[in-house]
């Protein structure tokens, strides 16, 4: 059978680790697979990464985090587990929410780079060297992304399409400059694990990315194209409760961005009444004062 993916470039590009460099001198990569009712397709995608990060020469393990699908799921990933320590299976138990699982996968392990993919097949494996190369090369965040030009959606609807554009777009005035991602609902990237240490993440959306991108400790991102495959097997998660997430999500982020916008103007009033020197004096002073 013909693969389901379309890679952008016919052929990967391969981490510059593997061209001499000994691979315990690379951090370990943690991949995490969440998974939910996506038993058939598991299996092959685990052949495909495993077959990929093979040839990589950074050591990795595959972390699936399944919320108790009761399909099957633990009984394929422990089969290979059994074969390959590198993979395992993590099953939460009433507990439900995509960015919770993700976060829980990376939580139960100490690799340097964490990373994310779907199990439906719609994010090639094969693209992930070249992800990997552009964060040895020194990223701090690197997207698997539709949106970033070479990128592709296939197959979604006028109204699909359009929704996620508007969805995308309601994100440009929370993205940072600097950093801003064509693609910041992508659930396909890699991060270090420094970027997203110690920051309180929601547990509950679907979106963790976007988070990320406006919370994590992030000085560089960088987006490599890849064209979105069909869903191959079992049956979508984005639903009305996923929406209202989004919606729940952008509401705190902007809700942030706002109170912090406010304590800047307090501060900079508070400078001018205490007759502070500069904007750290300025702070400093108003700081020390006005804020909580
Ligand atoms: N563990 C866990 N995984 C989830 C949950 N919701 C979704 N997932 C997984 O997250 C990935 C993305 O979900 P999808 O349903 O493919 O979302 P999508 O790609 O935006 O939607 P489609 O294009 O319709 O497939 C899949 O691997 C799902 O199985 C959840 O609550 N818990
Ligand atoms: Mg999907």
């Amino acid at each position: 059978m013909e693969p389901s993916y379309m890679p952008v470039e016919s052929e990967a590009k391969r981490p510059r680790s593997m061209n001499g460099g000994s691979a315990s001198r690379v951090e370990k990569l943690a991949l995490v697979i969440p998974t939910l009712h996506e038993v058939e397709s598991l299996r092959g995608l685990l052949t495909r990464v495993r077959a990929v990060l093979d040839t990589v020469g950074v050591p990795y393990e595959v972390v699936v985090v399944d919320d108790d699908s009761g399909d099957g799921t633990d009984e394929v990933v422990s089969a290979i587990a059994q074969e390959d320590p590198r993979v395992r299976l993590l099953v939460r138990k009433g507990r439900r929410g995509l960015a919770g699982a993700i976060l829980h996968g990376w939580e139960s392990t100490d690799a340097g780079i964490l990373g994310v993919m779907d199990a439906d097949l719609q994010h090639p494996p094969e693209l992930l060297p070249e992800l990997l190369t552009a964060l040895l090369e020194g990223q701090d965040l690197v997207i698997g992304s539709r949106y970033a030009r070479g990128g592709r959606l296939s197959e979604w609807s006028a109204v699909r399409r359009l929704i996620s554009a508007a969805a995308v777009l309601v994100t440009r005035p929370l993205q940072r400059p600097r950093l801003r991602a064509n693609d910041p609902m992508s659930g396909f990237f890699l991060v270090r694990r420094h970027c997203v240490q110690e920051v309180a993440f929601r547990r509950t959306g679907f979106k963790l990315l976007l988070e990320i991108l406006v919370r994590g400790r992030i000085g560089s991102v960088r987006e490599v194209p890849f064209a979105f495959a069909r869903r191959s097997a079992g049956s979508s998660k984005a639903s009305l409760s996923v929406a209202r997430e989004y919606v729940l999500l952008l509401v705190s982020l902007y809700g942030k961005r706002w109170d912090f916008g406010i304590r800047r103007v307090l501060v900079r009033m508070a400078g001018r009444t205490y007759g502070a020197k500069g904007p750290e004096a300025t702070c400093a002073a108003a700081g020390s004062r006005l804020l909580p």
